[in-house]
């Protein structure tokens, strides 16, 4: 007990908030605004099949394929201020991505709520980087076991970089902050084991 007083649970991140700059930033929000295909995306819930409160897209290498609700999700192909930020994200990382999950919160009220990317595809300690454009939104990581809270304000032109047990130990969020107005798009860039088709 002592121990985890003395030594609260970190989590496995490195952080570079001002990993564009403010140029590079806005003109990679509006180059996404414009390029992606966004989808508003519904899930089921005990009330019945509500929209989720953002739009998403999902981009990637044909065979990162992933299985979600029994479904097969083939990514859309690559656009190209997309796979800048792909490049970008790889060489700060020193990871390699094969497929990203776009999402678009149109205002405070949109957000995503408690989980952890932990499918099988993901592999037991995945890289997941995490760019952010357009305003500052809190994102929220809770350690599992303890329930510490480790706050970030994702600001535009920011890079999370989540790897080791972070999916593991912890779980994710972006609240819904109604006070805040304006949009914000995060790109979480994954490596996801290629399947080949039909499989
Ligand atoms: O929007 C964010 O910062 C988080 C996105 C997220 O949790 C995810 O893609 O799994």
């Amino acid at each position: 007990m002592t121990d985890l007083f003395d030594n609260p649970p970190t989590p496995d991140v490195d952080w570079y908030p001002e990993w564009l700059s403010r140029a590079q930033s806005a003109q990679a929000l509006a180059r996404l605004t414009d390029e992606v295909a966004w989808r508003q995306d519904v899930m089921g819930t005990p009330a019945g099949r509500v929209p989720l409160p953002r739009l998403t897209a999902w981009q990637g290498e044909p065979d990162a394929v992933y299985v979600y609700s029994g479904i097969r999700n083939v990514p859309q192909p690559w656009t190209p201020a997309v796979a800048e930020l792909k490049a970008a994200a790889e060489a700060t990382s020193g990871a390699r991505f094969n497929s990203v999950l776009i999402n678009r919160y149109r205002s405070g009220t949109d957000s995503m709520g408690w989980h952890a990317d932990r499918e099988p595809e993901l592999g037991k300690e995945p890289v997941i980087a995490s760019v952010s454009l357009g305003v500052a939104r809190t994102f929220d990581l809770r350690h599992n076991r303890t329930g510490v809270v480790q706050s970030y304000s994702l600001k535009g032109g920011s890079l999370l970089v989540m790897k080791g047990d972070t999916q593991a130990e912890w779980r994710h969020r972006v609240p819904k902050e109604p006070r805040v107005s304006g949009e914000r798009i995060n790109l979480t860039f994954r490596w996801i084991t290629p399947r080949p088709a039909g499989r």
